[in-house]
């Protein structure tokens, strides 16, 4: 699966402490049914043979609603659920590796906080970057904040698109206006949500309206 523009537009990254007593696969496809464009997997502490399972399952989710599935790190997890990509952090591996291992049909996404290590992504071969954090987070804590003046310049100085991180909410996404984003990367603003359809579709319609075209 190739990856467009579009399907940066709310990029939801997965976040076990949201949980409660419900599945991850049902706030996931809640999200999806109510226009999520794209799913990471994150998992930070996870066995090989469960994050495996899991990305099984939410290949099926992702493929019903034909939306890419990128797995947050592991290129072996993306290999062996033939998942749509991986997310790569810059401590987290070569990309020519990565890009070897899973060949040119899927998606490699790499996190930058510079312009030019969003240069370095792309001339490795990344098809998106990611850039954060945008705004304060309480869901990375190690993440520091990037400005809008940073973000804009990573924007300009690559053809591929790039997606914000960070603390982003229906409330501050309208701040990321003009900065040159295809969309938002969102954990807590969906999966901390009482109703994850409802804050999803709020999410979709404001985001369409600053970030296409
Ligand atoms: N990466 P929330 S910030 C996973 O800056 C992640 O690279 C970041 O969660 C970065 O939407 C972040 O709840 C957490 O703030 C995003």
């Amino acid at each position: 699966m190739r990856l467009r523009r579009e399907d940066l537009l709310v990029y939801i990254v997965t976040d076990r402490s949201w949980l409660g007593s419900n599945q991850l696969s049902d706030q996931v496809e809640e999200a999806l049914r109510s226009g999520a464009t794209m799913v990471q997997l994150r998992e930070k502490d996870m066995a090989y043979e469960s994050f495996v399972k899991e990305a099984l399952d939410m290949k099926e989710i992702t493929r019903r609603y034909q939306v890419p599935l990128i797995i947050n790190d592991n290129i072996d997890v993306a290999v062996a659920s033939d998942a749509d990509g991986v997310h790569l952090g810059q401590q987290d591996g070569d990309i020519i590796l990565a890009r070897k291992r899973l060949g040119y049909d899927k998606i490699i996404g790499i996190s930058a906080h510079t312009v030019m290590e969003a240069m370095d992504a792309e001339a490795g071969g990344a098809d998106y970057i990611g850039v954060g954090a945008v705004f304060g987070t309480n869901t990375k804590k190690d993440a520091e904040n990037i400005g809008m003046e940073i973000l804009t310049e990573i924007c300009h100085a690559v053809t591929i698109p790039v997606v914000a991180i960070g603390g982003i909410t229906l409330e501050n996404m309208e701040k990321l206006h003009g900065t040159g984003v295809a969309g938002v990367a969102v954990i807590s603003a969906i999966f901390s949500a009482q109703n994850i359809g409802d804050a999803t579709k709020r999410m979709v319609v404001k985001a369409k309206e600053h970030f296409h075209g």
